[in-house]
């Protein structure tokens, strides 16, 4: 064996992975490819020591296994997941954090525990507020002495809800360990960090819970540091993407499909529209999947260019409400919920370097 000095690594980084958008579009997204957002080292995690507890402002405090959660009633829920930072790489004026390109985003069908049968177990207290859930992930912040777990909280009526689910699985898997084995927080409809992951510990709480991913991050600040005006991350705002072409791509004179995924948090996707002139003419999709609660549609248009040159595609979904994406998103600082339209440059070749393209040659 080859004598190799590999310098130990003496801090594991977070790691964050993209769906790849350039994959044929599918509705479900395999395990493997969902994508990942983690801001500490992984957790230990040895699920015979592991238990759920739920504590605080309830009747009856409960300590849960695994087995345990397993013998509860189970349902299935199909729900996509977005990160609120998803194409914060797409704003004109940069923002802080993570450049996610497009694919902050996937989608899977989640099966567990309602959080509500588990709660109403333990018995929720008449001056109880919010519920905070704490992952078994901690690490250090920049801003912050002390190590913080990662802790989220959601209010009663958020928390209550029959689709906010404690989730066991992950398309028909148990919960792979980079989603958050053995359980996670699945919270339909809101951005994803309030679907904690390796989560261990449920605190009924009588006041707001401010936790630095509560009130530092997650929240929409109209100027940097402008906290005394944070608006909190919550609800997932219509938006959409196009996959197809992708930026910048080099395509050939002829017939085309353009095609993406449009998505609206708790409301639904009622349609798409794309256009191939920046935005002078618009042409309604095909949406290719129908109109399941939490779920992204996958949408597809048909496009015939005969003629060489740049051309600007754009996509603009609207939802059930009639809200449709702004053409400019609002700026904030940390470059939350970028739903403007989506844009796309594509390069389409002149009839000689098309030769080359269709055979393959480019
Ligand atoms: N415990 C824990 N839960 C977490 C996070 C985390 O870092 N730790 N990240 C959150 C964020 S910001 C997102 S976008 C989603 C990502 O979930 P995924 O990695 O399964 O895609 O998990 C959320 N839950
Ligand atoms: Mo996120």
């Amino acid at each position: 064996m080859r004598d190799i000095h590999v310098k130990p690594v003496s801090y594991y980084p977070s790691e964050n992975l993209e769906y790849p958008m350039m994959t044929e579009p599918q509705l479900i997204t395999p395990n493997e490819l969902f994508y990942v957002r983690s801001h500490f080292e992984y957790p230990f995690v040895d699920v015979h020591q592991w238990s759920l507890s739920i504590e605080g402002m309830v009747v009856q405090p409960l300590q849960l296994t695994y087995q345990d959660l397993l013998k509860m009633n189970l349902v299935t829920l199909p729900a996509t997941l977005e990160c609120a930072g998803n194409k914060r790489s797409l704003w004109d004026k940069k923002a802080q954090g993570v450049q996610f390109g497009l694919g902050a985003i996937s989608h899977a069908e989640w099966r567990g525990v309602r959080l509500k049968d588990v709660l109403e177990q333990a018995g929720i207290s008449n001056q109880a507020k919010e519920v905070v859930f704490q992952g078994l992930d901690s690490g250090q912040r920049p801003d912050m002495e002390e190590q913080v777990f990662f802790e989220r909280s959601l209010p009663l009526e958020k928390a209550l809800h029959p689709d906010t689910l404690l989730a066991l699985e992950m398309n028909g898997q148990p919960l792979p360990f980079k989603h958050g084995f053995p359980l996670r927080l699945l919270v339909p409809g809101y951005y994803a960090m309030a679907s904690v992951k390796w989560l261990h510990r449920i605190r009924v709480v009588q006041e707001a819970f401010k936790g630095p991913f509560q009130s530092i991050d997650y929240v929409i600040l109209e100027k940097p540091n402008d906290y005394p005006h944070a608006k909190p991350v919550s609800s997932v705002v219509i938006n959409s993407s196009i996959a197809s072409p992708m930026e910048e791509e080099e395509i050939a004179i002829g017939q085309h499909v353009i095609c993406g995924y449009a998505w609206a948090g708790e409301h639904s996707v009622s349609k798409v529209e794309v256009s191939t002139d920046g935005g002078k003419h618009w042409r309604e999709a095909q949406l290719l999947d129908p109109d399941i609660a939490y779920s992204w549609r996958r949408w597809s248009l048909d496009w015939r260019v005969d003629q060489p040159g740049v051309y600007t595609l754009m996509a603009k979904a609207t939802n059930e409400l009639g809200e449709s994406q702004p053409m400019k998103a609002k700026w904030n600082s940390k470059g939350y919920q970028n739903d403007a339209v989506h844009v796309v440059h594509v390069h389409v070749a002149d009839a000689k370097l098309t030769e080359n393209l269709l055979h393959g040659k480019a």
